[in-house]
């Protein structure tokens, strides 16, 4: 059995090139992405073991994604591919230092996941079930999906981790806030970006939102504060600082990446703090290159980063 378990959608993904926008560039590079295969990737990289369960279009785009998962080491035996809707897709333009997507989602294979599809004896059998708050924006039935996980998790002592990956191009803030902050009540580790926590809960206030998750039973981590991440448990607020990066290429996947090394920091027994520690690094590694999840690094790399040792080329 996979000691993490994650599910949700993985699309297709062409990048416009050379900094031309997609009205005028003649290069599309393609690769894929989804928050739960990079943070699945993130986990394998790092020598965890992890099963991704997603459900794809039965196309050349899904069986591409599925075999580059697999190629990643993550665990695709619970995966599906459908002939009913195709694999959904995303494309990404940069023009002038700023990154935009577009989805081509709606009603893809992903979207029409139903609790029907969970494996409760897989779930089971793992330490970690990690669930993103995109998943229930795809549709009425994967937020049932979603929540339907997580309650399974929980009957089997399975710790639930969610990051409510907050996407306004899928929901509007209130459709999220009314689906996102219940399931947040089903998680033990709450991993929310600071942006998302001030729409979510309509304030920008530290000390109301602290009192919110106050209301939660979960550890809270809340990412993205200017220089570090901050720990809430128990009410007791900490902050564990970011590590410096001298040029900021990418930082799409920088939250996958944390969420990949924190959840790796748990299995390890780490402690909270340590485990931070670890998710700021892969976060710091993961907006120095290109792409959602390419940057993600070896527990190799991982070791001669903290040993301080230079890389050799040749
Ligand atoms: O966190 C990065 C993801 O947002 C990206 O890989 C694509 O899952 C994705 C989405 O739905 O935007």
């Amino acid at each position: 059995h996979p000691e993490v378990i994650t599910f949700g959608e993985s699309m297709a993904l062409l990048i416009a090139e050379g900094g031309k926008g997609l009205e005028y560039t003649s290069n599309l590079t393609p690769s894929f992405g989804g928050a739960e295969t990079n943070v699945a990737i993130g986990l394998s990289r790092l020598g965890h073991s992890v099963g991704w369960c997603g459900r794809l279009g039965d196309d050349p785009f899904g069986h591409r994604i599925y075999k580059m998962v697999r190629g990643e080491g993550v665990d695709v035996s619970h995966a599906s591919f459908t002939e009913e809707a195709p694999t959904g897709l995303m494309v990404r333009e940069n023009v002038a230092g700023r990154s935009s997507v577009y989805y081509y989602r709606k009603l893809s294979a992903a979207s029409k996941m139903t609790p029907e599809h969970l494996d409760e004896e897989y779930i089971a059998g793992a330490r970690i079930l990690h669930i993103t708050g995109i998943t229930p924006a795809l549709s009425p039935s994967c937020a049932e999906t979603a929540a339907a996980a997580m309650d399974m998790a929980r009957r089997h002592g399975v710790k639930v981790s969610f990051d409510p990956n907050l996407r306004l191009k899928l929901w509007s803030v209130e459709e999220a806030r009314k689906v996102l902050l219940p399931l947040a009540m089903k998680a033990d580790y709450f991993l929310p970006g600071l942006d998302e926590l001030k729409l979510l809960y309509e304030t920008d206030s530290m000390d109301e939102i602290i009192s919110k998750l106050g209301e939660l039973s979960a550890v809270s981590i809340i990412k993205g504060g200017d220089d570090e991440t901050y720990i809430l448990e128990n009410g007791k607020l900490s902050a564990v600082p970011y590590y410096k990066v001298e040029h900021v290429i990418d930082t799409v996947g920088a939250g996958d990446g944390f969420c990949a090394g924190f959840l790796a920091g748990l299995l390890k027994d780490y402690s909270l703090e340590e485990a931070v520690r670890l998710g700021n690094l892969i976060g710091s590694r993961v907006i120095q290159a290109i792409g959602d999840w390419e940057g993600l690094p070896s527990a190799a790399e991982i070791e001669r980063l903290l040993a301080g040792k230079a890389h050799v080329e040749r």
